[in-house]
């Protein structure tokens, strides 16, 4: 499926570059070099999941036909808003986490002379996406859906992501209030909507369907989004980050993180204490506490069970839907991510 690709990061230079030369702003040469370097700096780095799923999912929605070259445009356009999306959710995340590298660079705003410049570089990437979509989808029938489609979206991840961050409030740490309906209230929010459905939809969408006769293929694709981010709960902690692109920072953030949920449901009185005397507290020895009390309580293995459990789950939810096409759009996500290593 990854045939897309090249035609895919073609779209990313030509969406660059009429970026770059938008004429809503007079850029002066500066100010034009500044964005060429963030966007180049935070967009394309990534896997590309979400972007090329745009595609794949269109071509899938369309029994496979060949998809003309402005279908393959328009779908990687939708594919690469997601990435701005994603890109923008990620500069401002890595401030609010406190977080050291992302992608195997440093986070941008640890860049030298970027700083909080970033939150604006963030404010910038998410206008970009608004800047995208009317230069290329104004004129569509589905036009006024997918400024909706993002906006709800956009609505739905800020709300999780405020979760996120009010149940680790300084002052307040309490892990008597994590559990697993918390968490997976956390995840569904701030990571499965725009990260599965989102891609879906659009592609959906182009192909000039309703969104609200798709409720289903929305549920499962929420489920595989709440799988995606137990994964990155489990990879802060017990991931290479040479492989993983980035340190975690879970521990000392006091994160309501799966292997937390975990710990708490698994552990004894002695055990307990050490998570409450330990986790959250930006110290080495501290955090080295933690981990040993993961492995202590062999939580590794305690994931792998899950993860087999929910692939289970997944694959027989999605062998239910009546289409084809909609089987093999999600299939193809959960291949993408199935045992995951970053
Ligand atoms: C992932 O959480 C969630 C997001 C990146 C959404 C951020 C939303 C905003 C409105 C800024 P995470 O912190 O676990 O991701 P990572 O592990 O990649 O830092
Ligand atoms: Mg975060
Ligand atoms: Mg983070
Ligand atoms: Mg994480």
């Amino acid at each position: 499926m990854s045939d897309f690709k090249s035609k895919f990061m073609e779209a990313y230079y030509v969406l660059k570059s009429e970026l770059l030369n938008d004429p809503g702003f007079e850029f002066t040469d500066d100010s034009r070099e500044w964005v060429d370097k963030m966007l180049e700096y935070n967009v394309p780095g990534g896997k590309l999941n979400r972007g090329l799923s745009v595609i794949d999912s269109y071509s899938l929605l369309n029994d496979g036909k060949e998809l003309t070259s402005d279908e393959i445009f328009k779908a990687s356009a939708l594919g690469w808003c997601i990435e701005w999306l994603q890109a923008y959710f990620l500069v401002l995340d890595d401030i609010m986490d406190n977080s050291h590298t992302r992608r195997g660079q440093p986070c941008w705003y640890k860049v030298e002379k970027v700083g909080m410049i970033a939150v604006n570089d963030g404010i910038l990437l998410r206008n970009h996406i608004s800047r995208i979509l009317k230069n290329h989808f104004r004129p569509k029938s589905y036009y006024v859906d997918l400024l909706d489609l993002f906006n709800e979206v956009e609505f739905q991840t800020a709300s999780g992501q405020m979760i996120d961050l009010i149940t680790t409030l300084v002052g307040e740490k309490d892990l008597s209030k994590y559990s697993l309906p918390i968490h997976c209230r956390i995840v569904q929010y701030k990571t499965a909507y725009y990260s599965f459905y989102l891609p879906v939809a659009c592609a959906l969408l182009m192909a000039g369907e309703n969104l609200d006769n798709h409720v289903d293929v929305k549920n499962i694709l929420i489920e595989m989004g709440i799988y995606f981010q137990v994964q990155d709960d489990y990879l802060d902690c017990f991931a290479d980050p040479e492989v993983l692109g980035k340190i975690g920072t879970d521990i000392q953030d006091f994160k309501c993180s799966w292997l937390v949920v975990k710990a708490l449901e698994l552990c004894n009185e002695e055990q307990k204490k050490i998570l409450y005397e330990n986790y959250g507290k930006d110290d080495a020895a501290c955090i080295a506490k933690i981990k040993t009390l993961y492995n202590d309580l062999k939580l590794e293995e305690v994931f792998l069970e899950y993860e087999k459990k929910t692939y289970e789950k997944l694959t027989s939810s999605i062998a239910a839907h009546p289409s084809k096409a909609v089987q093999a759009v999600q299939l193809s996500f959960l291949g993408k991510i199935y045992k995951r290593q970053k």
